[in-house]
């Protein structure tokens, strides 16, 4: 199983590189850069939604599953794509949006025409009258329903009205979108990510939207029929997934996928049942607590992802780290305190180099759909504008969305030209070019995290050693041990900004990886976001 010792790069095509001068990065763009990927020691892209799209949700509302948006380039471009990271041992993970298509995909639009057309049953329309078949919001905060006149009735949407939900009790539908992974299989591609995945099996006159009864049952006929015999490393986005969950999907007979992206620390600073945007202090605690059962839980018996960041998710060391004072330090320390753990970690664009979340002047610089229905949806609700933008500002997806920051030329280097979205002004000092050159920096770090995994002599350990949270009861020290036969490693992390004494000193025989300069024998306290990692074998 390659991919448990395999560490994945998510590309944003559309803010990676820009490669015609339009502001809007593209596949050869791309492929322009996969010398650095190459070097950063990654060995799988997952790629952001690359197919035709009215771009509505930015490719997540796609309207041909075959092919390629022509502002991405061709499909001959994405064929190079595949041969030149093939060539530096690189793989690539699609992205897969098969639980709803955009209104613009051709089945969608014979759907619509009338109730005995080919297609009608490939979506969810219900005759309720005039009124809504129900109250159900989507998760972009309108309806979830939308009126169709030509066959006077109304169709289900989860996210916006221009993302159709698929049905996939409908077997028919099934076998399209096998039939279109198996294209992309033939084309050489080794791995997908599926999209909200646990929201497919939907039993919507019963309520029911994620964990739908059937939804195993597809999973399994998905792999049976196309993924299992393809060596694939496989992901399912599952916002509601718990490691009891997880350990179905990622089932060692491997009988649906290799690992799911389990949410439920991203989820630690909202409101319990309120909306991302209603802020919450993280509590270490509880994130201790949720790493705690993943890695505990799942240990031989499933697989984890490990990831803080994604286009969906804002920066890290922006959200739990200090990218004011400590940015260096606390961007290592939170890679450090992942990679260590078990499981596939996923990197997202930028996070290697530090990159920050975003201050837009104005409402107008946003692009996000989610973003722009919750301004309407808080205003219709008399929140307070100031609340508002300080919600996106902690959360919003834009934060990710930012260009790529290459070098500090105009631009940040992504393009010649005005990018689809501002460029976030640090660039000129948190770029890629400066960080390639300077051995102490994130960049430098993040390619050590890396190489620990995939060749050095801590490969078996990091894959296969059994794992123990230390010091359960600290709400800022955030350690863990890893064991495999004789060789033991701790993991140290001081997740805050004020100095800590340790509960107990440690004797080591090396120190393996650290963000600060390590001379002591032996350590008894950790500096402000200090991680430092210790051979402990026999200690
Ligand atoms: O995201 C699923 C999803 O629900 C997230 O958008 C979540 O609601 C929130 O944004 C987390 O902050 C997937 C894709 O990753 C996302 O980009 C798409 O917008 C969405 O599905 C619809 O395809
Ligand atoms: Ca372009």
């Amino acid at each position: 199983m390659w991919w448990k010792h395999s560490v994945v790069y998510e590309i944003y095509p559309r803010s990676f590189k820009d490669s015609n001068n339009d502001g809007i990065g593209d596949i050869n763009g791309i492929i322009s850069k996969l010398d650095y990927l190459e070097y950063l020691g990654i060995n799988v892209i997952w790629l952001c939604p690359v197919y035709p799209t009215p771009n509505k949700d930015n490719g997540y509302d796609i309207s041909d599953y075959m092919n390629i948006n022509p502002e991405f380039g061709t499909l001959d471009a994405f064929n190079v794509l595949i041969k030149e990271a093939k060539k530096r041992g690189i793989n690539i993970m699609m992205d897969i949006v098969a639980n709803h298509t955009s209104s613009d995909h051709k089945w969608f639009k014979e759907a619509k025409k009338s109730r005995d057309n080919t297609y009608h049953n490939y979506y969810v329309f219900k005759d309720s009258g005039d009124a809504p078949p129900s109250d159900l919001q989507s998760i972009f905060l309108n309806s979830a329903w939308t009126y169709n006149k030509e066959t006077k009735e109304y169709y289900l949407h989860m996210f916006d009205e221009d993302q159709p939900d698929l049905n996939w009790h409908y077997q028919p539908v099934r076998e399209e979108i096998y039939k279109m992974l198996q294209y992309w299989i033939d084309l050489g591609i080794k791995g997908f990510r599926f999209d909200v995945i646990d929201l497919i099996a939907k039993e919507i006159d019963d309520n029911i939207i994620g964990d739908g009864p059937l939804l195993h049952e597809y999973i399994k006929e998905m792999s049976k029929k196309v993924l299992k015999k393809a060596h694939l490393i496989t992901v399912g986005e599952a916002w509601g997934a718990t490691p009891e969950k997880a350990k179905m999907y990622s089932n060692p007979d491997q009988s649906e996928f290799s690992m799911i992206f389990n949410f439920q620390h991203s989820l630690l600073d909202q409101e319990p049942d309120k909306e991302k945007w209603d802020l919450k202090e993280l509590d270490l605690l509880d994130l201790k607590k949720v790493f705690n059962e993943q890695q505990t839980e799942l240990y031989n018996k499933g697989w984890n992802s490990l990831f803080w960041n994604n286009h969906d998710l804002p920066r890290i060391v922006s959200r739990w780290g200090n990218d004011q004072h400590y940015h260096i330090e606390s961007a290592k320390m939170l890679a450090t305190l992942l990679h260590f753990m078990q499981g596939t970690p996923y990197i997202y664009q930028g996070e290697e180099i530090g990159m920050t979340n975003n201050v837009f002047e104005s409402i107008e610089d946003y692009r996000d759909i989610e973003t722009l229905n919750m301004i309407k949806d808080r205003l219709n609700k008399d929140i307070d504008m100031k609340d508002i933008l300080e919600s996106i500002r902690v959360k919003g997806r834009d934060n990710a969305r930012t260009p790529f920051q290459w070098n500090e030329s105009k631009y940040a280097g992504f393009s010649e030209h005005k990018p689809w979205i501002e460029v976030n002004q640090n660039y000129k000092t948190i770029n890629a070019e400066q960080q390639m050159s300077d051995k102490n920096s994130i960049l430098e770090h993040y390619r050590k995290l890396i190489s620990f995994r995939r060749k050095s002599n801590y490969k078996e350990i990091i894959e296969k050693g059994s794992f123990k949270m230390m010091f359960n009861d600290s709400n800022q020290i955030f350690a863990y041990e890893r064991q495999y036969f004789d060789q033991k490693i701790i993991v140290l992390c001081n997740f805050y900004s004020n100095s800590l004494q340790l509960p107990r000193e440690f004797t080591y025989n090396e120190v393996i990886c650290n963000n600060y300069e390590v001379t002591q024998k032996k350590v008894s306290k950790l500096r402000p976001y200090e991680s430092i990692v210790l051979d402990v074998s026999n200690q």
